[in-house]
């Protein structure tokens, strides 16, 4: 259990990252997936702070390499600003929303060194030069990072890459090995996931950042597309209902995971919001729920 009693949700209901048009309603599927009801349940004192401003992408126009960065950089920068503000104590859940919000997410919540864990199918560590889609939500994490468009890496740089690892991951741009391996980023694909199994990896990661505040970004498409259709950019082979619990228990066991993004769900591809309800159950094992 975090060592903490109260949890504020943020909602971000942004696109403009993303290729695809719907995971601005993401927030709405996770609070109607009676996210903030399940918490008071558990215990917590729970506080909705809103949404995020973000402007609606049919009142604007993409650039290419790039999309909407100003656009996406203000309403991170917003979400950055949000989260400093809360009082120490405070259990921040960012709902997305597509995952370039989490460059406000983890800058918002550092506070000196911390670890990421960030549990994906994708790697996220595209920069504008490697990125095949130009995209923004496939580059938060090398931004946190330091790499990547500067007006973004001057906004949001907050971690080292040593203190970085992504669990689940199944497709990665050209581009993006080199980087992840250049910067030293610890990489546990669905290879590592099949072979030492979920336990073990959760040990590794508590092991080379014992002792660090964590945040945690969980993107809804880490898991099967057979059990979370509601993502923008599914790819087969992911983490199974139980791999995904059980990684949720054994960090939040660990006492030490401080926030959490839930990000990438998308409401117009889902199946009567089953997406939105399973990240609302690995929501809750994050925050202690147990089943015995
Ligand atoms: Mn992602």
């Amino acid at each position: 259990m975090p060592p903490m009693d109260r949890v504020a949700v943020i909602g971000v209901p942004m696109d403009l990252g993303a290729g695809r048009r719907g995971v601005d309603m993401g927030p709405s599927a996770l609070r109607y997936a009676r996210l903030l009801e399940e918490l008071e349940a558990l215990g917590y004192g729970v506080e909705d702070l809103g949404d995020v401003r973000v402007p609606l992408a049919e009142t604007l126009r993409a650039r290419r390499h790039a999309s909407y960065l100003e656009e996406i950089r203000q309403a991170a920068l917003e979400l950055k600003e949000r989260l400093k503000a809360l009082p120490e104590g405070v259990f921040p859940i960012v709902l997305g929303g597509d995952h370039s919000l989490s460059m406000g997410s983890v800058s918002g919540v550092a506070r000196g060194r911390m670890g990421v864990i960030w549990v994906d199918a994708h790697g996220d560590f595209n920069t504008p030069e490697t990125s095949p889609s130009g995209n923004i939500h496939g580059m938060p994490l090398a931004v946190l990072c330091g790499l990547g468009h500067p007006r973004l890496t001057e906004a949001f740089h907050a971690v080292d890459p040593k203190d970085v690892v992504l669990i689940g991951v199944r497709s990665l741009d050209p581009g993006e090995k080199r980087l992840l391996r250049e910067m030293g980023v610890a990489v546990y694909t669905m290879h590592e996931v099949d072979r030492l199994g979920v336990a073990r990896i959760a040990e590794e990661v508590l092991a080379r950042l014992e002792g660090l505040p964590l945040h945690v970004s969980l993107d809804a498409d880490v898991l099967d597309p057979t059990l979370a259709p509601g993502v923008g950019t599914p790819v087969p082979g992911g983490l199974t209902y139980r791999e995904a619990h059980l990684l949720m228990e054994i960090l939040a066991q660990s006492g030490q995971v401080r926030s959490l993004d839930l990000v990438e769900v998308n409401p117009i591809l889902d199946e009567r919001n089953r997406t939105a309800e399973m990240m609302v159950g690995l929501a809750l094992s994050l925050l202690g729920k147990r089943i015995l």
